[in-house]
């Protein structure tokens, strides 16, 4: 095979109004392959006879460094992040074409972002048209770069687990500092505020989504983000929160007695919960599939929850059905399904139990591979977060679970022997959460 070159831009600094800017984030991608932080760069990799990085990125400008902070230049683009060749981003157009040319193969990922699509294609033309006279010729081969680059993030180096682990231990003592500040009365918005804090102090530069903080039946709002009620005496909290740290994402959730102690209704829903949950960790093993690890998670919540009053009949047929149910949306496809009116698992657990978890929250990776669910490797990082809710109307519950939304989430690093739940440390039985709740933990 011929030359090749790939391209990868930076994230733009997007603005919020007039001169202000949204807080920037990296590209993922961009950041995986350069760890360079700057909006406005673009990075370049030639593989020919040597091969090569190539960093695009804005010049140094003393003056415009005074407002908006301080910039690497080319220069810091080579001495601190080993770029072999560096240029200030005005030169992009003239130098860009001279890179593309005599090379075979481009990959990029088309369909992102117009202006870069526009720009990219600008560049093959003026080396189609040098081509014409003979001199040169311009690729013929585009290959979409996010996939070669997002199976590569797929399976994490141990520098990669190292962040990760620092992220979910950061995340795991917040959650435990929110156990211990919450009382009745306060709002979701003061519990949210002490958690982030916790992390931010702690050395994360931000959080990796949206923090959820829903009191009772806020909880059965699945992505509940508004924060705003206030928080009572004999309800439950679910708090779905985790940090970034140096990019890397943490995801856990937690669920706990607002006043630190868990009622006997909320303490059995808490345990099944919790149950389905370690047993979907145990399945997450190199050989397993994200659909083998939902179906042990399911089979535990379809048994336990015939036993509780909230489903009835076969636990086997209902935890078949859920399964049907995550697997495809159309209900009118599924070769089993409810009575008229009868209760699925699927109204109590409406989501699946796991997604891949790096530099995003929802991280990239295919999850199938030729129709069928992708077998887990080593070094793959995946969530395990079955929950239950119950809604308030939900008028075939017992009384006692109504209202009641529980989640239990931490992330697993697949591995050659036992699973590592990267967020081991935080506060999970009811025992370590009420004692958590207390300062004790
Ligand atoms: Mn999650």
């Amino acid at each position: 095979m011929g030359p090749a070159v790939a391209v990868f831009p930076a994230a733009r600094e997007s603005i919020r109004s007039n001169d202000s800017t949204f807080p920037f984030r990296q590209d993922s991608d961009f950041h995986y392959l350069t760890g360079f932080p700057e909006p406005d760069a673009l990075a370049v990799l030639v593989n020919d006879d040597s091969q090569r990085l190539i960093l695009f990125t804005r010049p140094r400008d003393p003056k415009q460094e005074t407002w908006t902070g301080r910039r690497y230049g080319p220069e810091g683009a080579r001495e601190i992040f080993g770029a072999d060749e560096a240029f200030p981003l005005n030169e992009l157009d003239s130098v860009m074409p001279r890179i593309l040319s005599n090379v075979d193969r481009l990959f990029f990922a088309f369909g992102k972002e117009e202006a870069w699509d526009r720009r990219i294609t600008g560049w093959i033309n003026q080396v189609r048209i040098k081509g014409r006279r003979g001199a040169v010729s311009a690729p013929t081969r585009l290959v979409d770069a996010a996939v070669v680059v997002h199976e590569q993030r797929i399976r994490k180096e141990a520098a990669e687990i190292d962040r990760m682990r620092t992220a979910a231990r950061i995340s795991a003592e917040a959650h435990m500092l929110a156990m211990k500040a919450c009382t009745p009365g306060m709002t979701e918005r003061d519990v949210q505020c002490r958690l982030e804090y916790s992390c931010l102090s702690r050395g994360a530069r931000a959080m990796a989504y949206e923090t959820i903080v829903a009191g009772g039946s806020n909880a059965c709002v699945l992505h509940y983000v508004e924060n705003g009620n206030r928080l009572k005496e004999g309800d439950l909290v679910l708090i779905d929160a985790g940090c970034e740290f140096d990019n890397y994402a943490s995801d856990i959730s937690r669920t706990f007695p607002v006043s630190g102690r868990f009622t006997r209704a909320q303490r059995s829903l808490y345990e099944v919960v919790l149950d389905a949950q370690e047993a979907g960790i145990k399945t997450a093993r190199q050989g397993e599939t994200i659909l083998s690890v939902h179906s042990s998670v399911v089979h535990v919540l379809a048994e336990r929850l015939v036993g509780l009053g909230l489903l009835e009949g076969d636990p086997e047929r209902h935890a078949r059905i859920c399964l049907q149910s995550t697997e495809t949306p159309d209900e009118e496809a599924w070769d089993e399904r409810l009575e008229e009116g009868e209760v699925g698992l699927h109204h109590y657990y409406m989501h699946n139990t796991s997604h891949w978890l790096g530099l995003d929250v929802h991280d990239v990776g295919r999850y199938r591979e030729g129709g069928a669910w992708r077998v887990l490797e080593p070094g793959m990082v995946l969530t395990v977060e079955p929950g239950i809710y119950v809604a308030p109307d939900a008028e075939a519950a017992p009384d006692e679970y109504r209202g009641m939304g529980i989640r239990i989430e931490d992330a697993v690093l697949v591995t050659e022997a036992e699973p590592e739940i990267l967020s081991e440390s935080c506060a999970k039985s009811v025992e370590e959460v009420e004692a958590a709740c207390r300062g004790r933990w």
